[in-house]
């Protein structure tokens, strides 16, 4: 007999383009000032690596991801709607959107669900979990680019396997998807029991 393997997939940086929409409409709020580029991000806070470069611009950073529009109009990185309809269709598997909102919940939550029915349809909006404490959620492989996944439980069931993104490439981490045209079906293959 064998038990279904229940894959949590992270949007932010994963799914959706997060870094590269943030730069693109920072630049163009903020024309004349500094900026990261995506070759130069380190660390997985934009606020803090833009605080630092200067302290004023960590408040100008957060202003972007808390207008309006900001997350519906995030790009699909490529391949991950992909992935994650095969994913889906897969048998004895089951696959959640486990994705952080912003405290400032305006429009963040809304737009994440609009993001999911935009892209992946109305039926897989049965499929989010909005947390901001993702060592709560029960899952076999958490597929996300943060690599510090921490709350209140200190021994979450899930695998993390981190998703590559300009932030976090430098680091060594025990296991990677480098895109969605990295091998994850090998890898979910790898959890089966
Ligand atoms: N986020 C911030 N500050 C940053 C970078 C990201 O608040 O500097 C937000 C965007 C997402 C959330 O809503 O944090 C990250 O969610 P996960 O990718 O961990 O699900």
């Amino acid at each position: 007999a064998h038990s279904r393997l229940r894959v949590l997939v992270d949007m932010d940086g994963v799914l959706a383009d997060f870094e590269g929409g943030f730069l693109k409409k920072y630049r163009a709020r903020y024309p004349d000032e500094p900026y990261i580029s995506l070759e130069d991000r380190r660390g997985f806070w934009v606020s803090a690596q833009y605080g630092q470069l200067r302290s004023d611009l960590c408040e100008k950073a957060i202003s972007i991801w808390e207008s309006k529009d900001f997350f519906i109009e995030l790009e699909p990185l490529p391949g991950g709607v992909e992935a994650v309809k095969e994913m889906a269709r897969m048998d004895n598997t089951d696959v959640f959107i486990c994705t952080s909102p912003i405290k400032h919940y305006k429009h963040c939550p809304f737009e994440k669900y609009a993001w999911v029915e935009r892209h992946l349809g109305h039926d897989f909006l049965e499929q989010v979990i909005l947390t901001r404490d993702k060592t709560l959620i029960t899952g076999d492989v958490l597929i996300d680019d943060k690599p510090d996944i921490l709350g209140v439980e200190p021994k979450p069931v899930w695998e993390h396997i981190l998703f590559t993104a300009c932030h976090n490439k430098h680091l060594s981490f025990q296991r990677r998807l480098l895109s969605w045209s990295d091998d994850w079906r090998a890898f979910l293959d790898s959890k089966r029991k």
